[in-house]
């Protein structure tokens, strides 16, 4: 019989920190596909894979953080949870929390946030409060939340975020049949870049990998703590998923970047851009804003000939080009042609 997939919690259950038996709350997220990009790896001189996150059940890469975070919430009895969020997170939280029947808060920068994602944490349930502040801000608001009332935060703070994250590097090594030479992905609040690295180390000890990939790192030239070596205060980017200057993971992602040997390095805008319809008109992948910032990354270390020749590299593509349709459409000349219902008209408008 096909293999019927489980959700990662299931799928992975040795590497987690449930057991049988443990209340899962799953919306069936993880097995996304691990694309081949022939046309990038020839302009890259590399052979080039990417991990389609967008995929996942609430359309980016936290669904796989939230099936652990609201297991564990499940368990510990608790009935409503909170999170800060640039808009993944908080559609995340609120489909997970709205199938496990908890009450979900979502603490949002006004102004900031993609339509997608906002019609997500509303359609979802979510109790919703917008600040009129950042995300850094948002994220002070609900850690303190947390600490004074009955709460649960869901924030990647939480460990058990990062716990079912770090099944993203599991399936990488599972499709390749081995780590990658480089791994490449977005960088914001860098939960994710420590969960990668957490679970590239895990399989590579466990005997599942004979070795573990440098990780390179990629954030908007606006929003770059990393890379200025320190927060920054006021974060801007058209990126509003990584529009983050204070990132809770430093220490973590930082132990990421310099045990792999790898780096953390900022893109424009408008490179992040030109990478999204490179994606999207080269690779067929619709992705947002945010996660086109690896590409451009690679592009970027390419041209300075960082790129080692032939090198396996996978890229996480974070999160879904739908959430987020009126950046992707800003300015592109769309005319739009109207023809009767005729097919001789069909072929005139067409050149044929
Ligand atoms: C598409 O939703 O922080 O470095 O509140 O949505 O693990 O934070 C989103 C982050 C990359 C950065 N790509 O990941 C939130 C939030 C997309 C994202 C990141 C985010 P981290």
């Amino acid at each position: 019989m096909a293999h019927v997939w489980g959700g990662i919690i299931r799928e992975y259950l040795d590497h987690m920190p449930f057991a049988e038996g443990d209340p899962i709350v799953t919306l069936g997220e993880g097995g996304t596909p691990l694309v081949h990009a022939p046309t990038l790896s020839s302009t890259v001189g590399a052979e080039v894979f990417i991990k389609v996150e967008g995929m996942n059940p609430s359309g980016s890469f936290k669904d796989r953080g939230m099936t652990s975070a609201m297991t564990q919430v499940v368990k510990d009895g608790d009935h409503t949870v909170v999170c800060a969020s640039t808009g993944n997170t908080s559609a995340s939280a609120a489909a997970y929390a709205a199938h496990a029947g908890l009450t979900c808060v979502v603490m949002l920068p006004v102004g900031k946030i993609a339509a997608g994602k906002m019609a997500q944490a509303i359609v979802h349930g979510a109790k919703l409060v917008q600040v009129d502040g950042n995300f850094d801000e948002c994220l002070d608001i609900v850690r303190d939340l947390s600490e004074r009332y009955p709460v649960a935060l869901v924030n990647s703070v939480n460990p058990y975020r990062l716990q079912g994250q770090k099944s993203a590097a599991f399936e990488i090594v599972d499709q390749l049949g081995d780590a990658p030479d480089i791994h490449m992905l977005p960088v914001g609040n860098a939960g994710n870049i420590s969960a990668y690295w957490m679970g590239f180390k895990e399989y590579a000890d466990a005997g599942l990998a004979t070795r573990r990939p440098r990780i390179w790192g990629v954030q908007a030239e606006g929003a770059a703590p990393f890379v200025r070596g320190h927060p920054i205060k006021d974060p801007e980017t058209v990126a509003t998923a990584i529009r983050i200057g204070n990132p809770a993971s430093w220490d973590l992602a930082i132990a990421a970047r310099d045990e792999s040997g790898g780096w953390i390095r900022a893109v424009s805008d408008a490179e992040i851009l030109a990478a999204q319809a490179l994606l999207a008109g080269d690779v067929g992948i619709f992705v947002e804003p945010a996660s086109a910032a690896p590409i451009a990354g690679l592009l970027a270390a390419a041209a300075k000939g960082d790129v080692p020749r032939g090198a396996t590299i996978t890229c996480t593509v974070t999160g879904n080009g739908l959430k987020d349709t009126a950046t992707a459409l800003a300015g592109r000349e769309i005319e739009p042609v109207v023809i009767p219902v005729d097919v001789e008209a069909a072929a005139a408008a067409l050149g044929l």
